[in-house]
Parts: structure tokens; sequence; C-alpha cells
């Protein structure tokens, strides 16, 4: 299930002489607009380690209120983020179910198990969506000679399951019946402003049940860098010290906060566009002899199809793509995923369908 990421550079030259380039690798590739970069120019700065960066306590500050938790605390990327909170909610030596291809899991270079001690109960969910009555099943009994499950992990929306959405009285499900337990859940909510457009829900609602939520800024929102992770003040006053010793203090921070609350205030108004390019792609795919997709479990940004009807491998494809300046992302031995962002319009999309198509022809 290895990403293979195509080298852009050789398409950035190409680029100079034909098409502009379509990247559709990740929602991680978007370039800070005008606004975010003139902001970073002029933040009010300190040193965050002392909590003296105004812009980054102005950030903090902002993603508490929006998600209604008692605190916030910016790190450099949603693995740090999940990281530390799987590490303040669990002890090594315990197991934490995930679903079978979440991030967490696949590919957060095993810190589940070097930085926590923890082992991952990984289960399949239909379309990477969990239910309550699959992972009653996973929890270990209570007997002292058993690893004890201690943590459920979740993933809002699932990126390699194609962008799928929970419907929240399942998450909400979920979280009551585990805290009954007195087992915690964390939510990996990378791309949950997504999860929010699609489900017309504001964030503060789909994830009130949870312990800990992370969130990115530099995905569909469009920031640079950033993700932030938020919850109770004993844990984010735990999540700082976490920071701190896997390097992720950041002195003069605030210039990367800057760009991150444009990209929490206005990000999310336009990720229904993201969507909407999303679906056009999957239903232009759907019509492609070889592949397989149903484009009505399309919900929100990522686009994820197999080719093992073309004859070709992704790796294949994606190099074929690459050559037209249209990059994917190969996730499987036949399996590409294509990700909409704010710096792919709907023409670009019609050029990524037209150059996939000429290619399975
Ligand atoms: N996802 C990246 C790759 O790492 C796969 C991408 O291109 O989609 N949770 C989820 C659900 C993610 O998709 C990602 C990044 C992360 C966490 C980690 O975020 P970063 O890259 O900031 O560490």
């Amino acid at each position: 299930m290895a990403i293979q990421v195509q080298n852009a550079f050789q398409s950035d030259e190409r680029n100079m002489a034909g098409a502009a380039m379509v990247d559709l690798r990740s929602d991680t590739v978007t370039k800070p607009t005008p606004e975010m970069r003139r902001a970073m120019a002029e933040a009010e700065v300190g040193d965050d380690v002392y909590g003296e960066d105004p812009t980054v306590n102005h950030l903090e500050r902002r993603a508490a209120e929006i998600f209604v938790r008692e605190a916030a605390i910016f790190v450099p990327s949603g693995t740090m983020g999940n990281q530390i909170a799987i590490k303040i909610h669990t002890r090594q030596g315990q197991e934490v179910i995930c679903e079978e291809r979440a991030h967490i899991f696949n590919y957060e270079m095993a810190m589940l198990a070097h930085f926590s001690g923890c082992m991952p109960r990984p289960i399949y969910g239909e379309d990477g969506i969990l239910t309550w009555k699959e992972i009653e099943k996973r929890i270990s009994p209570k007997i002292y000679y058993r690893a004890q499950t201690g943590l459920i992990a979740l993933e809002n929306t699932h990126n390699m399951a194609g962008g799928s959405v929970y419907p929240p009285e399942i998450a909400d499900e979920i979280c009551d019946r585990a805290h009954e337990m007195r087992l915690p859940v964390h939510l990996d909510g990378a791309r949950i402003f997504n999860a929010s457009v699609a489900l017309g829900k504001p964030v503060r609602e789909i994830t009130k049940k949870f312990d800990s939520v992370m969130f990115c800024l530099s995905k569909g929102l469009g920031a640079p860098v950033g993700s932030l992770l938020v919850g109770s003040r004993n844990f984010i006053e735990q999540a700082r010290v976490y920071r701190k010793s896997l390097g992720g203090g950041m002195r003069q921070a605030g210039v990367l906060a800057a760009a991150g609350i444009i990209a929490l205030e206005k990000g999310p108004e336009r990720l229904r566009e993201d969507h909407e390019n999303a679906r056009f792609l999957a239903e232009g795919l759907a019509s492609i002899r070889g592949i397989a997709i149903a484009p009505a479990k399309v919900k929100t940004n990522i686009v994820v199809f197999d080719i093992s009807g073309t004859g070709m491998s992704s790796e294949e494809m994606a190099r074929e793509l690459a050559a037209k300046n249209i990059l994917a992302s190969g996730i499987g031995p036949q399996a590409i995923r294509l990700v909409t962002h704010t710096d792919v319009d709907r023409a670009a999309c019609t050029r990524a369908l037209e150059g996939i198509r000429e290619i399975c022809r």
C-alpha cells in the first residue's frame, strides 16, 4: 500500500515548454496564497517555547473556540499531532484499535510502536468506517494475561478509503460506548473540515464526543505547514511536553501560524468546490474502460480507483500521466488516488481526465 511519490521536478521542467502541471497527488501540495504570504511577512512573533508568540497563541485560541474545547496546541505536522495524542492516551504494552488502512497505522513510521510502545489492532471497515459492533469484538478481555486495549482511533475523512465520511451517529455511538468502558477515543481529523462540509454540520458538532482531535491546516485548508491538536487543558499541557521532546518547539512560529489563521478562517468555505471537482473526476473515470470506481461514494476531495481492468500497474500509469504533466499517486499495485484542492480547477480536472482516457485507450 506504498504511496509512490512521483518526482514533480521533471514535470516542472517540462512545464516550461508544455501545458501547466496538474498536481493531484495530494491536497498537501497547495502553495500559500498571496494573502497568506503577506500575513506571514507581517506576523507579530515571539518565542513560542516560552508561550510568547502572539500569532501562535491566537491560532490556538481560535482552534479551541471553533472546536469548543478548553485548549489547543499548534504542531508542525498531522503525524506529530496524532502521535502525541496516542502517547498521552496509552501506556506501553497496550493495543490501539484502528481501521486497517488508517494513517496512524500505515503512514506514521510505526511511531505507534516506536514512541508509545503500543500494538495496532487493525480492523477492516467497509469504506473505512468502523462501527461499535465491529470494535466491541476486538476490545481485549479484562484478563491480566492479555494486552489491554488502550485507545480507539478513528479517521474522518478516511484518506485511503477514498475520503469517506463517518455518519455522526456511528462516531457518537463509538465514543459513548468506549467511554462507558473507560476507553479514550482519538480522532485523526486531518480532513475534518471536508467531513463537516460534506455533512453540512459544524466541526464542533461532529467531533464533540472525542477525547482529542487532530486536524491539519496544510491540506485542503491551504496553509503551507501545520496542524492542531485540541482537547482538555490537562491533555494539551501534556501535549506541550511531548511536542518539545519530539523537537517540535518551533520558536518564532508565528510566521507559520499567520498563514494557518487564514487557512482556518477562510479555508473551509471553498472545500465544496474541491468536492464537486472530485465527483466530476469520479464520474469521468467511471466511463473509462478498465477503471473501477463508484462515483456516488465520492463525498469529499479524494478519489481512489482500481485500474486492474487496464492491465497497467499504478506505477506505469503514474509514470505515463507524469509525462503528460499530470501527477497522481499510486496507493497500491493497481490503485490510484487523485486529490482535489485549491490549486486545481475544473479545467485542470478535465485535462487530467483526458490524459487518463488517452492512456487507457
Ligand atoms: N496524508 C498524506 C500522506 O501521508 C499519505 C496525504 O498525502 O494524504 N492523517 C491523515 C488522514 C493524513 O492523510 C495525513 C497525511 C496525516 C494524518 C499526516 O499529516 P502530515 O503529513 O502533516 O504529517
